[in-house]
């Protein structure tokens, strides 16, 4: 099998963004466009007789783009490849089998949570050895040979059977087809403690659980281990099969996207209710009027770490994305531990895991992790939760400890931060370029420091304590990630943060972040309200202040979360 050298020019816009390169299909269809991206790929790493992982959410296209990177990552030298059956591997397994049979990186065929078909969405993202996304330094260089690109190298080797587990060959590379669920659950069932989860659940007809696989990936994963490994009927699964297309709908575990989920719990009282991602990273926690917010569910995890048998030495420390609440910082500081707060995006959290220095973080955004990987991980979410709520009732024989139950006793130790978001997706980008220049003037004139703003609708008044545009410095490399996001401080101690999102794949989209804290005294009454209530009036001046209606020219958001 000679390596043949195919010319090609570079495709503008080949940048990696929060987690790899997202486009819709019909782009990654276009001659020569996905090879160069991942001939890019392969020029900014050394992979020369190194093992790559392949694995994916299973979406349309997966198979063709695979075949590709074989052709290509074969002609490029690597000596193995390790792929999931089907291409299958969710975002933390593939995380997991990269650090477990210690391959020098892996390549991930995902956009995530954005819908999949021929005419939606495909992504590619490029893991480093210790399991995580690509830090900057290297996704830029990526950026930077697309846009120098003039060949490519392949291999044109007969496909190989990915629907068959077993060892093939494709040219001069080996090629060994895995279980895509066996290694992950071997995983989890070192972290949790799933007799007792088992115990808890077999004897609480009470407490049923219903998760959603939103015909993601982790329909196989969810079988595996909530059904075979810990007993429930397999009528607490649904929609666990992987369509190429998620069967039409949009796989974003939030209560607008995972109405299937939400309906069924409200319908049938479920008390438990789960749902993850397109690709396995993301989690959502809702049981019937028990919504949990992703900021609050990482610090509640962090708060009953110690019930969770992987923690059973102490937690390291603790960390979250800057926009996410700072919920889990107060319970850092009670328990005094070290913390963190980092860029979006979660391979900002690596190199402190790596160091030793963080256990436990999460993100607003629906995802929740650990230093098990270096992803984050939804199925881990939602069985840390069973742990925990497996655990507390074990203490409390007489009154079922539910989802509410831990929230407030959370609230009642710590406060509360009330925390939404809101997102324009695909709005103009002169529009949303606009807005960032508004806010920015008021950055560096101080225009806004100490004006008072009134909300309309509840009289309540904010005042502004103080503009900034986060920045980051890397503890461990010292790198340094600017613009990361707008944020307004209010003499209350709220805030409002504006960020554009890095993972869209047309437009802009625009993410406004809120967040208030209520202290523990304020009583169990106010502790417990909606958050839609808690945070109307800084809604109202945050819009205000940014002037986002008419820049971006809606009215609503797309999604609330
Ligand atoms: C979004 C989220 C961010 C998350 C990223 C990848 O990024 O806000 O918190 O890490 O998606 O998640 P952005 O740049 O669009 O705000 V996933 O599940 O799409 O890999
Ligand atoms: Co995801």
């Amino acid at each position: 099998f000679p390596v043949k050298e195919i010319a090609t020019k570079p495709f503008e816009g080949q940048k990696p963004g929060t987690s790899g390169l997202r486009k819709r299909v019909k782009v990654f269809q276009q001659e020569h466009y996905t090879q160069n991206f991942v001939q890019a790929i392969f020029d900014s790493i050394d992979a020369k007789g190194q093992t790559l992982v392949i694995g994916g959410d299973g979406r349309y296209w997966s198979p063709e783009i695979l075949h590709i990177i074989l052709q290509i990552g074969s002609a490029n030298g690597v000596a193995k490849f390790i792929v999931g059956k089907d291409g299958i591997l969710s975002t933390p397994a593939a995380s997991n089998v990269i650090r477990k049979y210690k391959a020098y990186g892996g390549i991930l065929l995902t956009a995530s949570h954005n819908p999949g078909g021929p005419d939606a969405d495909f992504g590619i993202k490029y893991n480093v050895g210790n399991g995580g996304p690509a830090p900057e330094n290297v996704t830029d260089k990526m950026f930077a040979r697309t846009k120098e690109i003039t060949s490519y190298k392949i291999i044109e080797a007969p496909a190989v059977d990915i629907t068959t587990i077993g060892e093939y060959t494709f040219g001069p590379s080996k090629v060994s087809v895995i279980d895509s669920v066996a290694d992950y659950l071997v995983l989890l069932e070192g972290i949790f403690d799933f007799p007792l989860i088992k115990s808890f659940l077999s004897s609480h007809d009470d407490f049923p659980v219903l998760f959603d696989g939103l015909h993601g990936v982790t329909g196989p994963y969810a079988k595996g281990i909530l059904v075979d490994a810990l007993g429930l009927p397999a009528s607490s699964i649904q929609n666990c099969v992987p369509l190429p297309d998620f069967g039409g709908g949009h796989p974003d575990p939030n209560l607008t996207y995972a109405h299937s989920l939400v309906e069924v719990v409200d319908a049938k009282d479920v008390k438990f209710g789960a749902a993850s991602d397109g690709d396995g990273d993301r989690n959502m926690i809702y049981g019937k009027n028990a919504f949990v917010t992703p900021s609050d569910s990482v610090a509640i995890i962090a708060h009953w770490a110690h019930v969770i048998p992987y923690f059973k030495d102490g937690v390291k420390g603790l960390a979250r994305s800057m926009p996410t609440s700072k919920a889990i910082d107060l319970v850092a500081k009670k328990k005094g531990l070290e913390y963190f707060e980092v860029p979006t995006g979660w391979k900002f959290f690596g190199n402190l895991m790596d160091a030793g220095r963080l256990s436990i973080c999460g993100e607003e955004s629906f995802g929740t992790g650990s230093d098990h990987i270096r992803e984050k991980d939804g199925l881990w979410a939602v069985v840390a939760w069973l742990n925990i709520i497996a655990a507390a009732n074990k203490d409390s024989p007489n009154k079922l400890i539910g989802i509410n139950e831990i929230r407030e006793e959370f609230y009642l130790t710590y406060g509360r931060s009330f925390f939404s978001r809101y997102d324009y997706e695909e709005v103009p980008s002169a529009g949303a370029g606009e807005m960032v220049a508004h806010i920015d003037k008021a950055l560096d004139t101080g225009s806004l420091n100490g004006t008072e703003h009134k909300s309309a609708s509840t009289g309540e008044t904010y005042t502004v304590s103080g503009i900034y545009n986060f920045e980051y410095t890397d503890p461990i490399d010292g790198s340094v990630s600017k613009n990361q996001g707008q944020v307004i401080t209010f003499s209350d101690g709220s805030r409002v943060v504006f960020r554009l999102s890095g993972t869209g794949s047309q437009g802009a989209t625009v993410r406004m972040y809120v967040e208030r804290y209520l202290e523990a005294s304020a009583g169990k009454e106010k502790l417990m309200s909606e958050a839609a209530d808690g945070l109307k009036g800084l809604i109202d001046v945050a819009l205000e202040l940014s002037n986002l209606k008419k820049f971006l020219g809606v009215e609503k958001p797309t999604v609330i979360t």
